[in-house]
């Protein structure tokens, strides 16, 4: 038979043989179709063993795709100099005729696109190992539980793949002759100098109604790690479906007094602040980027999809972050993926304590100081979305909750973006739908180096999860809205903004205040601490903000300073109002009205109060 030939012939050693015990048809016939269009050299079939995780990591070493860096276990990975971020464009959704999903969601017509990707696709293994592998999606033996196979040509997603997933090959064996599984495909095609050589054909293609993610052409990891960014969306499909939430979010345990421990997840937009709030001292971190939630016995619960962290290392430094720098500089299984590499093998990024050296190798090369590229921008010693990827069970800080099938409890929801002029740092909505419309789905910020384009624009970003949703977004909105209102006791919705700024652009905040907002957003969780009303939500009274500095940051808070930053903007909200209104309106098919009664509502309440007293409302005025 041509498939098993074909298969068994490619298979390295007993390859093949851990394919068919599997017993999965389906699978088999997923795995042949995309070796006989892609045509890899050879196939490696991993398993859980210690000893495949550890023959993927050599690979990427004997290929040239790490570099052994100085501390033991640590490796150095480079992206191509255009390859550095998500690729919005050319990351489309494969949709049938006479499916659309509005305007937010890039689509091409699945004819069309299955056709331009299955020609990109043809032969681009040909010089290079296949690796598949399989994973779990949140903690394994639970509801939680989803299965998905990887393919991919580069060893370096495998590997990092490897730190940041489950392995999930015992669930597959437990799936039997089961469809219900995503499939990436990955190629980082044509090589030169081990960086993706044919960008312009890079390419992100998503297929909802198959549950399949193929990419090609590209090495940066929010591009190619199928079980990251890629499964997202086909989660937040399959959520919608079955009830339940995708979410970009961390989760975390938030320490209360006299050992009260409380769940909180938090939506940022990438570079925002997601992984540093859920490395706050003194807090414990089950995972930094997304999480599943159900609801469970009148309760929602959450889990981390994933068990490693894919941070951004820019600014990480000995002072505000003590505990990944200890792991920075411990030997372990880390990778770095386009830091500056020095020819005795440190590495270096920006931020990072000390003098930056002036020469080494980074994303473009062979690197000194002043180097410029072709467009005549001066290169930095490390991309400011470089990167680090390490399992969680290395930071001291490390919650083993993060493995159990039944997930946390939620006790509250956080959600915040780079918002230089509008939000207050710190603010409870007044219930779950009022938090769900007037937060999440209303969040806003500047863009950042996470994804490619200008950086510092203005985007509407509702969740923070605009660029992930593979829904219609009205849909999606609704589903949120839905989640909690069935339940007696939803989390609290609270916002956060650590971006405000005065108006000679100052920022009114320092970094570590977030520490301070969280414990205020514990208490409030028990109403263990009093708040203002305000027209847009309950914000901390000086007092117990006072109390709080002192206790957690051993700082003296001036009511001046409090004054500025809980000052409420009148006109900087009610135009941002008339902004999430007006997209809402024209660029959103079937919004729930109960947005629009909200958010109406709301400038009411703000125009009245402006009437009252004037456009800017200071704390110790109402
Ligand atoms: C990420 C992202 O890498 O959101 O987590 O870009
Ligand atoms: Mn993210």
């Amino acid at each position: 038979m041509e498939k098993i030939d074909l298969l068994e012939n490619k298979c390295i050693g007993d390859c093949f043989n851990k394919l068919v015990v599997l017993n999965n048809e389906y699978l088999l016939n997923f795995i042949f179709e995309y070796v006989h269009l892609c045509n890899p050299k050879e196939i490696f079939v991993s398993t859980d063993s210690s000893e495949d995780i550890s023959y993927i990591r050599e690979n990427a070493l004997k290929k040239g795709e790490e570099i052994e860096a100085a501390i033991k276990g640590h490796t150095v990975h480079f992206d191509g100099y255009y390859d550095q971020a998500r690729d919005k464009e050319k990351t489309k959704y494969l949709l049938p005729e006479g499916v659309d999903l509005g305007p937010y969601i890039n689509s091409i017509a699945k004819k069309q696109g299955c056709d331009e990707i299955r020609n990109i696709l043809k032969d681009i293994m040909r010089e290079h190992t296949l690796y598949i592998q399989f994973f779990c999606l949140g903690p394994t033996d639970s509801e939680f539980s989803l299965p998905a196979v990887q393919l991919t040509d580069s060893a370096y997603v495998a590997h990092s793949q490897n730190i940041l997933y489950r392995q999930g090959y015992r669930e597959f064996k437990k799936l039997g002759n089961s469809s219900k599984f995503f499939k990436f495909v990955h190629s980082q095609g044509e090589l030169e100098n081990n960086i993706s050589k044919n960008i312009s054909k890079r390419r992100v293609y998503i297929d909802l109604e198959n549950d399949i993610v193929f990419s090609a052409n590209t090495q940066y990891g929010g591009n190619t790690i199928g079980h990251k960014k890629l499964a997202m969306r086909l989660a937040i499909n399959r959520a919608s479906e079955e009830h339940w939430l995708t979410e970009h979010m961390f989760l975390m345990k938030v320490h209360g007094p006299r050992g009260r421990k409380t769940y909180f997840t938090g939506a940022f937009p990438s570079l925002c602040g997601k992984t540093s709030t859920s490395m706050i001292k003194g807090e414990s971190i089950i995972g930094d980027d997304i999480v599943y939630m159900r609801v469970k016995e009148g309760k929602i619960r959450a889990v981390n999809v994933e068990k490693g962290m894919f941070g951004i290392i820019k600014g990480i430094n000995s002072k505000d972050d003590a505990i990944l720098w200890k792991v920075l500089n411990s030997p372990g299984e880390i990778i770095f993926s386009n830091v500056l590499l020095t020819e005795d093998k440190n590495v270096c990024w920006v931020g990072k304590d000390g003098d930056m050296p002036d020469k080494g190798i980074n994303h473009s090369g062979k690197w000194y100081k002043g180097k410029k590229d072709k467009e005549g921008n001066e290169i930095p010693a490390s991309h400011p979305n470089a990167r680090l990827t390490l399992d969680l069970e290395y930071l001291d800080n490390f919650d083993s909750k993060r493995d159990d099938p039944d997930g946390v409890e939620v006790g509250g929801i956080i959600y915040g973006g780079r918002d230089s002029d509008t939000w207050v740092p710190v603010e409870q909505s007044f219930d779950w739908t009022h938090g769900i419309i007037t937060k999440a789905a209303s969040l806003e910020s500047e863009t950042t180096a996470a994804a490619l384009g200008e950086t510092g624009i203005r985007q509407f970003n509702p969740m923070a999860n605009l660029a992930f949703v593979s829904i219609p977004l009205g849909k999606y909105i609704e589903n949120n809205i839905k989640f909690g209102t069935n339940i007696e006791n939803p989390p609290l919705i609270f916002s956060v903004n650590y971006f405000l700024r005065n108006s000679e652009g100052k920022f009114l905040n320092e970094v570590e205040d977030k520490a301070v907002w969280l414990k205020w957003m514990e208490l409030r969780v028990y109403n263990d601490v009093d708040a203002i009303k305000t027209p847009t939500g309950y914000i901390p009274e000086y007092q117990s903000l006072k109390k709080l500095f002192r206790q957690v940051l051993n700082k003296e808070y001036l009511e001046e300073d409090y004054i500025k930053q809980f000052t409420l903007r009148i006109p900087e909200n009610l135009a941002k109002i008339d902004r999430i209104i007006n997209i809402y309106k024209t660029k959103v098919d079937d919004t729930p009205k109960i947005l629009f009664r909200l958010l109406e509502e709301q400038k009411q309440k703000l125009q009245k109060a402006r009437e009252e007293y004037k456009d800017y409302i200071r704390p110790v005025d109402y």
